[in-house]
C-alpha cells in the first residue's frame, strides 16, 4: 500500500502552482556523453526543487504581505521568491536508462506524433467521431519542438525578471551549461509573464483565467481551490483513482504527467470577429465573447448570467459573483434549457461539461486536469488595435504557455482536446431529442488542417434558435509546439533519477 501523501515530496506546480510573476520553461537535451554527471546534477537540483509545502508557505507570505499593506494603506512589497520544478519526456527517460513501462501510450509516443497523423481518419457521420489527433498544423510548429529531441523541461518561476535570470543561472551552473563538459544543451526556452495592472489574472483575449480547478481529496485546505473534489489518482500516479495504480513502477508514485503547449493567440483578429458578428447577431460583442468562452471577461459564468446586467443592483451582484470563489465555480449546466444560457461549444462547457456527462461519476472525474498556464508576448500595441477595426493583424506574437497535470494523458489533455474540443458531435445525442450539433470548441477546437475554409462552426449562440450555426471564420488559437513530460516526486528524483546511470 502507498504511504500517506507527503506534500514535501510532490513538485509544487502540480498540486499548488508555483507562485509567479514570470516563468521560464527551459527545454533541454541530455548530453549522451555525460549522462552520469547529469544524474549527479539531478541529485543536487533535487535539493532546490520547490515542493507543494514550499509553494504554500510562499503563498502565505504573499497573502500576509497583502494584508499588512492593506492595513497600512500602502502598496504590497514585491517579495523576492522563486521556484524550480523539472519534468522529463519519454525520450528523456530512455536516455537515462529508465525503461520500466509507465503505461501511458500518449506520453510514450510524444506530442509531435499525437499532433498530426499521416493516416488521418476522416470523421464518419452519424457518429461524427473526430480523427484521433490533436489536429495541429505541424508546418507552423516551431522547429525546436517539431524537429529536435527534447528530453526534459525545467520550470523556473520568479517574482521579477532578474530573479528568473538568477535562478536560471543557478540551474545552468548545476548542469554546467556552456562548459566543455555540459551535461545538458538548451533546445529552446520560452518566458511568460502575468499581464500587468487591471488585466492581471486575465489571459490575452481579456478573460479572467485560473478560476475553475478541481480540489484534490485529502490535500489540506490551503491548497484546496475548487468546488469539486477529485480522487488523488486523477492527478497523481499510483494513488487511488489512478486506473493503473497497481501497474505503475514504484518511482512513478506521486508524479504527474505534464502536458505543455505553446498556444499563439490572434487577439485583434478575435476582437474584430466579435465586433463584426455582434452586429450580425444582435448580441453585444461582450455577450458573444461570453458565449464563446462560457464566462464573461470578469469570470462570471454565462450559465448563471446569460444577459448583460443593466440595473445597478444587478451589476453589483454580477461583479460580486465573478470575484467570489465560492460562487464562480459552483454551478451546473441546466439540462432542461440546454444551450439557452451557455452553448455546448463554449470553451468551458466543452472542456468541463459538468452535468452534460453523468456528474460525480468516475467517468466525469477521470477527465479533470489541473491547469497552470502563463501568458507570453507583449500587450496588444496601439498599432495592432487600430487594425482590429479594419483588417486585423497580430504583428507581434502573444499567447498562452499552457500547462496541465493529470495521471493519464489519454484521459486528460489529449482526450479533452480530441474527443471534446475537436468533436462537433460532443456532447453526444441525448435520447429525448437529437440536440443541434454542438460544433467545435469556439476557442481551442481544431478542424482538420487540410480543411476547406471556413470549416469551424458552433451552435447555441442564439437562445431563441439553438440550432442556428455561427461560422467561426478563423483559428484564433494556434499551436506552435509542445511536448508531454513526466514530473516525478522529489524522492524519485533523488533515489531513481539521480542514480539512473
Ligand atoms: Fe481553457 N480563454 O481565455 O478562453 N480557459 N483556454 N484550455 N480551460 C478557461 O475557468 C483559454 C485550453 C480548460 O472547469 C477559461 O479558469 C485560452 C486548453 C479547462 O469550467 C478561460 C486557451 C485546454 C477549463 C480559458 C485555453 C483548456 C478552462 C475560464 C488557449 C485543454 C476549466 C477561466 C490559448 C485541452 C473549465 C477558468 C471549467 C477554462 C481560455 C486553452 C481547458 C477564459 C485562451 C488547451 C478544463
Amino acid at each position: 500500500m502507498a504511504p500517506p501523501l507527503n506534500l514535501d515530496n510532490i513538485q509544487g506546480d502540480i498540486l499548488s502552482g508555483l507562485p509567479k510573476k514570470g516563468e521560464i520553461f527551459f527545454f533541454f537535451q541530455i548530453n549522451k556523453d555525460f549522462v552520469k554527471d547529469f544524474c549527479t546534477g539531478i541529485g543536487e537540483l533535487a535539493h532546490h526543487v520547490t515542493s507543494v509545502t514550499q509553494c504554500e508557505n510562499d503563498r502565505q507570505k504573499i497573502i500576509k504581505e497583502k494584508e499588512r499593506a492593506a492595513l497600512h494603506d500602502t502598496t504590497p512589497k514585491l517579495l523576492e521568491l522563486s521556484g524550480i520544478n523539472i519534468a522529463f519526456s519519454h525520450k528523456g527517460l530512455k536516455t537515462l536508462g529508465i525503461r520500466d513501462p509507465i503505461h501511458d501510450e500518449v506520453f510514450e509516443k510524444g506530442m509531435v506524433a499525437d499532433a498530426d497523423g499521416e493516416d488521418r481518419e476522416i470523421p464518419q457521420p452519424p457518429q461524427n467521431r473526430p480523427p484521433l489527433y490533436l489536429n495541429d498544423d505541424l508546418s507552423v510548429w516551431e522547429p525546436e519542438f517539431r524537429d529536435v529531441e527534447i528530453h526534459g523541461v525545467i520550470l523556473i518561476t520568479g517574482s521579477s525578471h532578474p530573479k528568473l535570470k538568477d535562478t536560471l543561472a543557478k540551474v545552468k551552473r548545476i548542469f554546467k551549461v556552456g562548459q566543455k563538459d555540459a551535461t545538458i544543451t538548451e533546445v529552446t526556452q520560452v518566458e511568460g509573464h502575468v499581464r500587468p495592472g487591471d488585466v492581471h489574472g486575465h489571459e490575452h483575449f481579456g478573460f479572467a483565467d485560473g478560476i475553475a480547478q478541481p480540489a484534490v481529496d485529502g490535500v489540506p485546505a490551503l491548497v484546496h481551490r475548487g468546488t469539486d473534489t477529485i480522487h488523488q489518482g486523477v492527478i497523481l500516479l499510483g494513488r487511488p483513482g489512478d486506473e493503473k495504480e497497481n501497474d505503475r513502477p514504484s518511482w512513478a508514485l506521486d508524479g504527474s504527467f505534464l502536458a505543455f503547449r505553446k498556444l499563439k493567440q490572434k487577439v485583434p483578429e478575435f476582437q474584430k470577429f466579435l465586433d463584426d458578428k455582434a452586429r450580425d447577431t444582435g448580441l453585444s460583442s461582450d455577450l458573444l465573447g461570453a458565449k464563446l468562452v462560457g464566462r464573461w471577461k470578469n469570470g462570471a459564468p454565462v450559465e448563471n448570467f446569460p444577459l448583460q446586467p443593466v440595473k445597478p443592483e444587478e451589476i453589483a451582484i454580477f461583479k460580486a459573483a465573478a470575484k467570489d470563489s465560492s460562487q464562480n465555480d459552483n454551478f451546473r449546466y441546466d439540462q432542461i434549457v440546454k444551450q439557452k444560457n451557455c452553448p455546448y461549444a463554449a470553451h468551458t462547457r466543452k472542456t468541463n461539461p459538468r452535468d452534460d456527462i453523468a456528474f460525480n461519476t468516475s467517468a466525469h472525474q477521470e477527465h479533470r486536469i489541473i491547469r497552470r498556464g502563463i501568458q507570453y508576448g507583449p500587450e496588444v500595441t496601439d498599432e495592432e488595435s487600430a487594425t482590429s477595426t479594419s483588417s486585423p493583424d497580430s504583428k507581434l506574437e502573444r499567447g498562452l504557455l499552457f500547462v496541465c497535470y493529470q495521471s493519464d494523458i489519454s484521459k486528460g489533455f489529449s482526450f479533452i482536446q480530441k474527443l471534446w474540443a475537436n468533436n462537433v458531435g460532443f456532447p453526444f445525442d441525448k435520447k429525448d431529442a437529437p440536440p443541434p450539433q454542438a460544433g467545435f470548441d469556439a476557442i481551442i477546437g481544431a478542424a482538420l488542417s487540410n480543411k476547406p475554409e471556413p470549416s469551424r462552426y458552433m451552435s447555441g449562440f442564439d437562445a431563441s434558435d439553438q440550432a442556428k450555426r455561427l461560422s467561426l471564420t478563423d483559428d484564433w488559437v494556434i499551436a506552435k509546439g509542445g511536448e508531454y513530460f513526466f514530473s516525478p516526486s522529489i524522492s524519485a528524483l533523488q533515489d531513481t533519477f539521480a542514480q539512473a546511470a
